[in-house]
């Protein structure tokens, strides 16, 4: 059975990331989406908030499990018995960061392989950093986040400006 891994910060999460998912369960046998407890990071949403999230957008998705995770990747991906971490590619500027960590992440361990995925044409330009800056100036973000969690974001939002 081939498990794959899509980390990542999902703070919080876009139409963007829903895609990658979504193709990924048609690859793998199961994705484990997980989110990262990043204590050097201020989050907007917690790592709680983030899960429950994602598991809103993903219950409908037999094979993809959602979870949080500390520390390293490759330790996270063992425990998980993967082999496979699975990355979203936007533009140029995510493949520098990405084929460095990719690098770095097979020396660390050369068992593990980085699948990248392109972007869809429809969410290239999305970002969980772009929502925050649209939703925090009280644009509009209907066409950016999933409908299934697009109110709890806009609360947050709200909540920040007020
Ligand atoms: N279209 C396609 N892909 C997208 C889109 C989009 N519109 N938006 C985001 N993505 C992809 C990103 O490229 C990324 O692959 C993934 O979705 C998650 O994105 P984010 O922004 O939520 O998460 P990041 O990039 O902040 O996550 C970073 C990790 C958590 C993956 C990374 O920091 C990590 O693995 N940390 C663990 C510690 C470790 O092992 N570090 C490496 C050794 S130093």
């Amino acid at each position: 059975m081939t498990v794959a891994i899509y980390p990542g910060s999902f703070d919080p999460v876009t139409n963007g990331h829903r895609d990658i998912i979504e193709r990924a369960s048609r690859v793998f046998d199961k994705v484990v989406v997980s989110v990262l407890e990043n204590p050097r990071k201020q989050p907007m949403f917690t790592i709680e908030e983030r899960v429950e999230m994602l598991k809103m957008i993903t219950n409908s998705y037999e094979n993809v499990e959602v979870d949080s995770f500390q520390g390293l990747l490759i330790d996270y991906a063992k425990q998980k018995n993967s082999n496979i971490v699975v990355k979203g590619l936007r533009a140029m500027s995510d493949f520098e960061f990405e084929f460095q960590m990719a690098l770095i992440n097979r020396k660390l361990d050369s068992r593990l392989e980085t699948m990248f995925m392109m972007t869809n044409n429809r969410y290239s330009y999305v970002s969980s950093s772009i929502v925050k800056e649209i939703g925090s100036y009280g644009g509009d973000i209907c066409e950016l986040v999933p409908n299934e969690v697009y109110n709890i974001i806009m609360r947050r939002l709200r909540q920040e400006r007020d």
